[in-house]
């Protein structure tokens, strides 16, 4: 997956310095929401991929739907390009700005304007970090199942544009299934209030989904109202040391077609040592090829009995070398903290990361293919196995050899790319099971996007965002 990166005229920003188009903003938003400083600049302008050069012109910090409008009003007016902006903790360079846009971002709106408690659901703007948003839930007894490891910083908006997954998605689905409303500002100006938080709206398309998962290259959400779930009970915990793939996939579904699992997750024996490495920590099961972390909610003694059961039956046939089950909720969370751990721990190694999903009744055979396609090619290249293989989503990373420039190791890492692209392709897999697309996988998409649906998405762009002012280059390919 290349990483281009997009140069803009070196005068471009400093040529924004008394435009008309900063005169109007500064306007709007007063000095100090308008940043221009070279941190704020730098900051705003990337997100957690790595390979790209931050340079937009400006950082706008709007509070209301209408500021936003009045934005967008401003940059098509002007020809100025714009990237929404959320906690930019996405891995695909859906955040980045590198080409003279203005970034605007949404922390200041980040409040909660209601609560409804005979439905059950609360409306938020869309700046408001997922893990306030868990915590307000939590206050009312209510739960928001979304949750990932970058909960603590990421933003609602941001998990609406991206169509976060995550830990929870076999239980309770992606960031979609939780949105029942939505307030977006779309490239031509618009605000469109999608859905009102209705259970029932039968009146043709539903453009909530179409704003949900686009990256922000029709508009930019502002406001969203979230359905919340009864809190539910506390759950069983459980690692298992795993002696392969197939094994894996037998627990899987052994626990799948007989007790209620929110999370089945899996990682290889290499990435547990990694973070073992760095958080100074004991395993808490013996050593495995592999480890599945599995959680489910327990009805009483008979779903327990039953988890038991499938571990020693597995431990009989071989399949299964040790488990763990967390009797306390500090024991939970020190289990999930060794999986959600993984991607910040392997960062050090600048990974190639693949985030990829089939139908999970074709990951015996995809996964065959996938280590025969691996084994036979760069040996030396170190890879680490893991994900949420309970819904079909792996993140096979491959760690860069320190020795290697980023260049070079991208140029080893391509044609494995392309295989396991290809055999997604075959597989009627996606190229990108929850982090987007954005720049980093372009020129992918199109192994899981038929063409007539791109040409098809093009032409929606040209509906919502008709001067291309928003998000460009994200999504789709050139
Ligand atoms: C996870 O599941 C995240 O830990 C990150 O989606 C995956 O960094 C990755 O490859
Ligand atoms: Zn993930």
């Amino acid at each position: 997956m290349t990483h281009e990166i997009v140069s803009i005229p070196a005068d471009a920003a400093s040529g924004m310095q008394d435009s008309p188009a900063l005169l109007r903003l500064r306007a709007l938003l007063g000095e100090h929401r308008l940043l221009r400083d070279a941190d704020s600049l730098a900051r705003f302008g990337a997100d957690r991929s790595p390979g790209w050069v931050p340079r937009p012109v400006a950082v706008a910090l709007p509070e209301t739907t209408e500021e936003v409008q009045e934005i967008v009003r401003i940059a098509r007016e002007f020809r100025l390009s714009l990237v929404p902006s959320g906690g930019r903790t996405g891995l695909c360079g859906g955040a980045v700005a590198c080409s003279g846009e203005l970034v605007v971002a949404l922390d200041r709106m980040n409040s909660l304007l209601s609560v409804d408690a005979v439905d059950r659901s609360v409306t938020v703007q869309a700046g408001m970090i997922t893990a306030r948003l868990q915590e307000i839930a939590r206050e009312r007894d209510w739960f928001y199942p979304v949750d990932f490891a970058s909960s603590g910083s990421s933003q609602i908006g941001g998990n609406i544009a991206t169509n976060a997954g995550g830990i929870r998605v076999i239980r309770y689905g992606m960031t979609r299934n939780q949105i029942s409303g939505l307030v977006v500002v779309d490239g031509r100006g618009e605000v469109l209030r999608l859905n009102h938080g209705l259970a029932k709206n039968n009146t043709g398309p539903d453009f909530r989904h179409l704003f949900i998962g686009s990256e922000g290259i029709f508009g930019i959400v502002t406001e969203a109202t979230v359905q919340l779930l009864p809190a539910p009970k506390p759950p069983q915990v459980m690692l298992f040391g795993v002696g392969g793939f197939p094994a894996i996939l037998r627990l899987l579904s052994e626990f799948s077609n007989t007790l209620k699992i929110n999370a089945f997750e899996f990682f290889s024996n290499n990435a547990l040592e990694k973070v073992l490495a760095r958080q100074g920590t004991a395993s808490p099961v013996q050593t495995a090829p592999f480890y599945a972390l599995v959680e489910y909610e327990s009805a009483g003694e008979h779903d327990e009995a039953r988890a038991l059961a499938i571990f020693e039956e597995g431990l009989e046939r071989g399949e299964l070398v040790d488990a763990v089950l967390a009797t306390s909720e500090a024991q939970s969370r020190a289990i999930w903290r060794l999986r959600e751990s993984i991607s910040d721990t392997l960062s050090a190694w600048k990974p190639w990361k693949n985030d990829i999903s089939v139908r999970v009744g074709r990951l015996d055979t995809f996964i065959e293919r996938v280590s025969a396609l691996v084994a036979a090619g760069d040996s030396d290249l170190e890879l680490v196995w893991y994900g949420h293989i309970g819904d079909g989503n792996i993140h096979l990373n491959i760690l860069k050899p320190e020795e290697l420039s980023a260049d070079a190791f991208a140029e080893r890492c391509s044609p494995l790319a392309k295989g396991i692209a290809a055999l997604l392709g075959e597989f009627s897999g996606s190229v990108s099971a929850e982090h987007g697309i954005g720049l980093l996988k372009r020129d992918y998409l199109h192994y899981t996007r038929s063409n007539a649906e791109i040409s098809a998405l093009r032409a929606m762009k040209a509906i919502f965002d008709p001067d291309g002012i928003m998000n460009p280059g994200k999504l789709l390919p050139d």
